[in-house]
């Protein structure tokens, strides 16, 4: 007999579904959606219904295991956790006595969106004094370039839009990477509402739309620009709103005038006539709605793209009509107490930052101290951090201590000195926050944790303790760092209380039908089309529409390319189910035809791209799904699974963004070329041994 139990999950995906997980003597059976959970309704993704096999993938790591072959080999032996911890605690005492602790290194992002594991480092290495990870991989450009315009609170709740009757999909592939969403729009599509995407290249969700619209990479802001101009000469401006929520209209017009539709089209190769008919629909709208994906902020320019897009709702009072508005994330409503488990008062002040974008540069140049250690969990950096040939021959030091805490064998866990073996989310307790919805949910393991695996708390609490610490936060449990968590007196947590939450049940936060109502969370309380923010820290404090480029291979490499995410795959995490790369297939690099006959590609060539920072080895889908000069390749591929083990992420760069030091990974200059012949696979994956 099935027994179903409430759990969460704990990816890195917007929608933070409630799932149902089926338990029969003892195993994983099965994983559907919880049809009570109020925006994910009852549907899970392919990949989380998948997870009965990655509970027990082959990958999987169950002991904790120490180097014994080269770095990168897969070479390891079984240990004790009283010796494998014993270790940790010996070489990081060693080298924080002959070096200083900022030689230690953690890097963790968001394998687990549970609050209390996702943190559970963070007291321990600032106590420690190890040098601080500024963790900009993902959403730091798009939430400092919003943030600049409509403040860092909440969103517009994606629930309120079907009443919507005209939805911009800008930059997001909403099918594939936010699914929930999709039927709420489908909903105001039913009512009589119009879809339109714009994005570089026809991805799943640009082809179910209504229209496309497709610029090119890195021009978002122009084409804002252009229809904005469009929405001034046409007096499709809501001048009450404007006068009443918004700061900085007229210096905002003088910036408008300098980009009228024939400017914007030489920018983002969108036609005059496609901006100016964009334009008018927006501007007679009822209620128009934006959502933003965070595709247009990962280019240099990123920061003021977001910004720029961010200030057509307040030329038309977007915020303020039903239905209408813009959704970047959630995430400002979640106002926890979560400086209660970050313990920054812990370490000393000035302690030195590495922007985890700049893995590689941290590890191949950095000095005074060099990294002599580095402690992995909650990432596969081997995979997803730009750059990967320098990363690499970073982790391939002989000199650097590296420690990986994983649930599986990952590309980043075979260049390890020791992998410790992680439990998953179905195996611990934990409290979930959403960016993509407005519920806050808790999970209680439903299974015990398999073999000798343990939980991110579990292990740095282990640490802590032989290294004696003593402060109370490295004793607590998980129940007792959520009561923490839920110690907050924001009005949107009014109401949300333990009792509630450790029912397990999804709690909808005290977030209004307009989240907006309350005023912008700008120093002004504003909308600021003019930032004195942005103009204190030396940035345009307007909207500015140059294209962002790749200044790397500017002017030596032809092609653009973009590598956006796949829908089987969650960033580098489920390449480790076979069943998921079989279907998936590829990687495939999209190239419109006249590209590819320029240099003799047809449907299916092997091909070669690269640039000066390194290449990978594809498979050609010649389509006019994109557009003449710009390539796409979807979804992260684990190194082993990828011709001669060059993956995406060879081609990127370390280059920060504009605002909020976020990474470019979708502004490469690339060549392609065929190649013949078969490349040998330099990594066998370990499933098939
Ligand atoms: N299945 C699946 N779901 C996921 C993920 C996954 O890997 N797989 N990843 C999760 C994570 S961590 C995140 S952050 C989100 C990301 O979710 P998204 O926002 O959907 O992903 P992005 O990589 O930002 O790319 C979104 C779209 O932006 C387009 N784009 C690229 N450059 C530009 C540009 O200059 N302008 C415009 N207008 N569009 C551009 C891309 O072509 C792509 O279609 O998804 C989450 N959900
Ligand atoms: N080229 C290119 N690169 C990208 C992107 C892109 O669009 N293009 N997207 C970027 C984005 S948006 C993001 S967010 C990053 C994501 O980068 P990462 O945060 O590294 O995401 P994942 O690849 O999903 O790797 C997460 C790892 O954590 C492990 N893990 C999960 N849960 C736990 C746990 O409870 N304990 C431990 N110890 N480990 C756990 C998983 O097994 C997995 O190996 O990648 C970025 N990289
Ligand atoms: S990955 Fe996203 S869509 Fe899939 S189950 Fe998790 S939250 Fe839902
Ligand atoms: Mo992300």
């Amino acid at each position: 007999m099935i027994r179903y139990e409430r759990s969460v999950c704990p990816h890195d995906c917007p929608d933070t579904c409630g799932l149902l997980v089926g338990v029969e003597e003892g195993r994983v059976v099965s994983v559907k959606g919880d049809p009570e959970h109020p925006f994910t309704r009852g549907a899970v993704c392919m990949k989380v219904a998948r997870y009965p096999e990655r509970l027990v993938s082959p990958l999987r790591v169950l002991h904790p295991l120490r180097r014994t072959g080269p770095k990168g080999s897969g070479s390891f032996e079984r240990i004790s956790w009283d010796r494998v911890l014993d270790e940790i605690v010996e070489r990081y005492r060693r080298i924080a006595e002959k070096e200083g602790a900022e030689a230690i290194l953690p890097y963790s992002y968001a394998g687990t969106m549970g609050l209390v594991h996702y943190h559970a480092g963070h007291p321990f290495f600032h106590r420690l004094g190890a040098s601080r990870l500024r963790r900009t991989i993902c959403s730091a450009a798009a939430e400092a370039g919003f943030s600049a315009t409509m403040g860092n609170g909440p969103s517009t709740d994606i629930e309120t839009v079907v009443a919507s009757d005209l939805i911009l999909i800008w930059g997001s592939n909403t099918l594939a990477t936010n699914m929930h969403a999709w039927p709420f729009f489908l909903e105001a599509r039913r009512r009589g509402g119009r879809i339109i995407c714009i994005d570089p290249y026809r991805n799943r969700t640009a082809a179910e739309a209504d229209r496309h619209v497709m610029l090119r990479p890195g021009t978002d802001a122009a084409l804002a620009l252009g229809m904005m101009h469009v929405l001034v000469e046409e007096d499709l401006l809501d001048r009450d709103f404007i006068a009443r929520y918004t700061l900085g209209f007229e210096e905002l017009a003088g910036r408008i005038a300098e980009y009228p539709p024939s400017r914007a089209e030489k920018i983002t190769g969108v036609g005059s006539d496609e901006i100016i008919q964009l334009a008018l629909e927006y501007g007679r709208a009822r209620s128009p709605y934006i959502r933003t994906g965070w595709g247009p902020s990962r280019h240099p320019n990123g920061g003021m793209a977001i910004r720029t897009i961010a200030c057509l709702p307040g030329l038309v009072g977007a915020t303020h009509k039903r239905g209408g508005g813009i959704t970047r994330s959630t995430s400002g409503a979640f106002a926890l107490n979560k400086a209660a488990l970050e313990r920054e008062d812990l370490g000393p002040r000035d302690v030195r930052t590495v922007n985890m974008i700049q893995l590689g540069h941290a590890l191949t140049s950095l000095k005074d101290p060099p990294i002599l250690a580095l402690h992995v969990y909650h990432s596969n950096p081997a995979v997803v951090a730009p750059d990967s040939t320098r990363v690499l021959k970073g982790l391939a030091r002989e000199d650097l201590f590296t420690v990986v805490h994983e649930h599986m064998m990952t590309d980043t866990a075979l260049y390890a000195d020791i992998v410790l073996p992680a439990a998953m989310s179905m195996e611990t307790t934990d409290l979930y926050r959403s960016y993509g919805h407005y519920y806050l949910q808790m999970a209680r393991p439903v299974m015990p944790p398999p073999g000798e695996t343990r939980s991110t708390l579990a292990i740095f609490q282990d640490l802590a303790r032989r290294f004696g610490f003593t402060e109370e936060v490295f004793g607590e449990d998980e129940e007792s760092l959520i009561r923490r968590l839920l110690q907050s007196s924001s009005p949107y947590l009014k109401g949300v209380t333990w009792e509630k939450i450790s029912r397990c049940e999804p709690v909808r936060l005290n977030v209004p039908e307009n989240p907006f109502s309350d005023g912008f969370k700008t120093p002004s309380g504003r909308i600021e089309f003019y930032s004195k923010s942005m103009e204190a820290q030396g940035l345009d404090p307007l909207p500015a529409g140059e294209a962002g480029v790749d200044r790397e291979g500017l002017g030596r490499y032809p092609l653009q390319l973009i590598t956006p995410p796949r829908r089987e795959f969650l960033n580098s995490t489920f390449c480790e189910i076979e069943s998921l790369r079989a279907r998936a297939g590829g990687p495939f690099l999209w190239i419109n035809p006249v590209d590819a006959g320029a240099r003799g590609i047809t449907e299916g060539s092997r091909v070669r791209v690269f640039n000066d920072r390194g290449h990978c080895v594809v498979e050609a889908r010649v389509t006019p799904r994109t557009t003449a000069g710009v390539t796409v390749i979807e979804g992260l591929v684990w190194l082993r699974f990828m011709p001669g083990s060059q993956g995406i992420n060879h081609l990127t760069s370390q280059e920060l963004t504009d605002m909020g030091g976020g990474c470019a990974f979708h502004c490469n200059l690339v060549e392609v070329e065929r190649v013949e012949g078969e490349y040998q696979h330099e990594m066998q994956p370990a499933s098939e041994d």
